[in-house]
């Protein structure tokens, strides 16, 4: 079965989906951007399971590249899936990193049994990574994923993001 790839502008804290998917930090304890929407729209539910995840396997912090699920409190979606995505760096290449989020985030949601996974464009924000190169890297690991998840959609902030997104696609 194939991955349908879907794009929107707007704010991804709004999506009704099976599976947000947040651009966390490896603390999984709140940030600005993305991360800081989805706590305050979710509300404190989904900063509780967060913390719990912290006490129980990820005492140290969620490591880049990975992912993991809690709640979506008040969000409309049914979980909020994790994944922490490299800062950009011009001299070290963390592709495969940024690769990782979107696969492993994938792999958790197909866990869950996820149909639909809203996708922010992770580390194109706060983490400072090149859009067109953060959109190509999303898009192509999307499409090698072999997921069963049905529909992939990325929820873009702004014109240019969704542009760039669409020339990719
Ligand atoms: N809906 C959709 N996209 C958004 C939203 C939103 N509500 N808000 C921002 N974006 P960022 P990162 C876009 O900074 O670069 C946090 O502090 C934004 O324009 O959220 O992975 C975490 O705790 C950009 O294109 O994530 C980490 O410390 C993209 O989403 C750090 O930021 C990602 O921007 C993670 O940085």
């Amino acid at each position: 079965m194939s991955t349908r790839i879907t794009l929107v502008r707007g704010d991804i804290t709004t999506e009704e989906v099976d599976a947000v998917v947040n651009a966390a930090n490896s603390s999984l304890l709140g940030g600005g951007g993305v991360d800081g929407a989805i706590h305050r729209r979710g509300g404190p539910e989904i900063l509780a399971a967060c913390e719990d995840l912290r006490r129980s396997h990820y005492g140290k912090g969620l490591p880049t590249g990975r992912a993991v699920a809690t709640t979506a409190g008040r969000l409309p979606a049914r979980h909020v899936i994790h994944t922490v995505g490299p800062v950009w760096s011009p001299s070290d290449d963390r592709s495969e990193l940024l690769a990782s989020c979107y696969r492993e985030s994938l792999r958790v949601a197909d866990e869950l049994g996820a149909r639909t996974v809203a996708f922010p464009a992770i580390s194109t924000g706060i983490y400072g990574w090149p859009m067109d190169d953060g959109a190509r890297i999303a898009i192509e690991t999307v499409r090698a994923s072999g997921t069963s998840v049905e529909e992939v959609r990325f929820v873009l902030f702004g014109t240019d993001a969704y542009e760039t997104f669409a020339a990719t696609l």
